[in-house]
């Protein structure tokens, strides 16, 4: 089999990619390890900064978001009992779209079905070879059978645990990580979301935050140690938990109901430069990953998918190659203003079991200027509604 880009993994990257490539009729094959009812029935991001939904409408992947999705204007910080508004609208004109990622994630493949697009699922021992020639291809398993896939380029969007980043040679990668102290419980529920807008919690117990999915699903997160297993959670323990850590009048709204998804995600701030080798580029999480705090992780993918498919259409069509040549450069350059982001939303709210009474009192300060400083307002607000492509 032969296409022009191979694209592995069909996640929220993988899926984009070949979505806006399509469109432009360069050929794509994804291979994904899972099948598709497993890949939909992940539960992640629940934010999209107005870059992606740019994105997805130039991909005909809008229609349901922009029926379904809450554009929000506004999120609140608390600080113990404090509430704390930052107005994205007044500080910086813009605003986000609360829309599940697994929502996302349907919408592409209905426009990738739309377009006939070639989805391989449930592949295995995916390999990919000679991605320092200009002709690069990948081996994979199927069904107990080998196959081989000749193209021009490789997209690794597989993720963190992913083939694609390990293939590139490990003296040529240069890799920065940091790894949180704590993780995060997260819990679905059938139930009116506590708030019409999100709140992260800062309180002496922990991190939490209170999200949501629709008028009837609701998203919500406590931070947990390390040693923690969703196990160790009921569902009582769960909801007593979050309404310790949220500021009294606001936690008698809270409305509690039987978990439908209940899961445990580690915190690491990671990035792998470069994001190009030879025939390879990769893509999303392949390349970083970022704490949930600052909502980023979709989003960055979806800016990495912006720089790659603008490189490739230009290659294709205009045998321009300079955007595949600037794409490394180009995407690290906004990943790190996002780490850093995350990087910063995270140290200010969470408990750290290090920190002392003046770290403690450094991140109420950082909040209390949140609150009052409206320039401090106008930098939060315009790195959470996504900084500018
Ligand atoms: P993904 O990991 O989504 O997709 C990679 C795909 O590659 C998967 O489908 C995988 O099956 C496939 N794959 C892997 N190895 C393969 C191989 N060898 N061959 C073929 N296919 C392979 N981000 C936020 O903004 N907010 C959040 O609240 C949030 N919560 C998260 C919770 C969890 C538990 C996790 C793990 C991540 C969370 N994220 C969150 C980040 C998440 O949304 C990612 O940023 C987003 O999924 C990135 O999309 P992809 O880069 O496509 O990677
Ligand atoms: C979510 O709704 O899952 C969510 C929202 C905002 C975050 C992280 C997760 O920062």
């Amino acid at each position: 089999m032969r296409t022009q880009v191979a694209i592995i993994g069909g996640g929220p990257a993988g899926l984009l990619l070949s979505q806006l490539l399509n469109q432009k009729g360069v050929e794509t094959v994804v291979l994904e390890r899972q099948s598709r009812d497993y890949v939909l029935s992940r539960i992640r991001a629940g934010v999209l900064e107005r870059g992606t939904v740019d994105l997805l409408q130039r991909a005909g992947a809008s229609a349901r978001m922009m029926k379904n999705g809450q554009p929000h204007c506004g999120c609140y910080l608390t600080h113990d009992q404090q509430m704390i508004r930052v107005d994205f609208a007044e500080a910086c004109g813009a605003e986000v779209m609360v829309y599940g990622q697994t929502e996302v994630t349907r919408d592409l493949y209905a426009a990738q079905d739309g377009l006939g697009a070639t989805h391989i699922h449930g592949v295995e021992n995916v390999v990919l070879h000679d991605i320092e020639t200009s002709k690069p291809y990948v081996t994979y398993d199927l069904d107990g059978a080998a196959h081989r896939l000749e193209c021009d380029f490789i997209a690794g969007c597989d993720g963190f645990h992913g083939v694609s980043r390990k293939s590139i040679p490990q003296a040529v990668r240069k890799e920065y990580e940091k790894i949180y102290p704590f993780g995060w419980l997260g819990v679905l529920s059938e139930t009116p979301p506590l708030h019409e807008e999100l709140i992260y919690a800062n309180h002496p117990r922990g991190f939490a935050l209170a999200s949501m999915r629709n008028p009837m699903l609701s998203r919500y997160y406590v931070q947990v140690p390390l040693s923690d297993r969703v196990e160790d959670w009921s569902d009582d323990a769960f909801w007593s938990e979050l309404r310790a850590r949220l500021p009294q009048d606001v936690a008698e709204g809270l409305v509690t109901g039987p978990s439908i998804e209940k899961s445990i995600a580690p915190l690491r701030s990671f990035v792998t430069e470069p994001m190009r080798h030879g025939a390879l580029f990769l893509c999303g999480d392949a390349a970083h990953i970022v704490p949930p705090t600052g909502a980023k992780g979709l989003n960055l993918a979806a800016s990495d998918v912006h720089y790659l498919s603008e490189g490739f259409i230009a290659h294709y069509d205009q045998s321009d190659s300079t955007g595949l040549e600037d794409y490394s450069q180009k995407a690290l350059a906004r990943v790190w203003q996002a780490m850093r982001f995350s990087w910063s939303v995270t140290t200010m709210m969470h408990h750290f079991p290090e920190h002392t009474a003046y770290d403690r009192e450094m991140q109420r300060v950082e909040l209390m200027q949140l609150a009052s400083n409206p320039t401090a307002q106008r930098l939060f607000a315009e790195n959470y509604v996504g900084l500018p492509y």
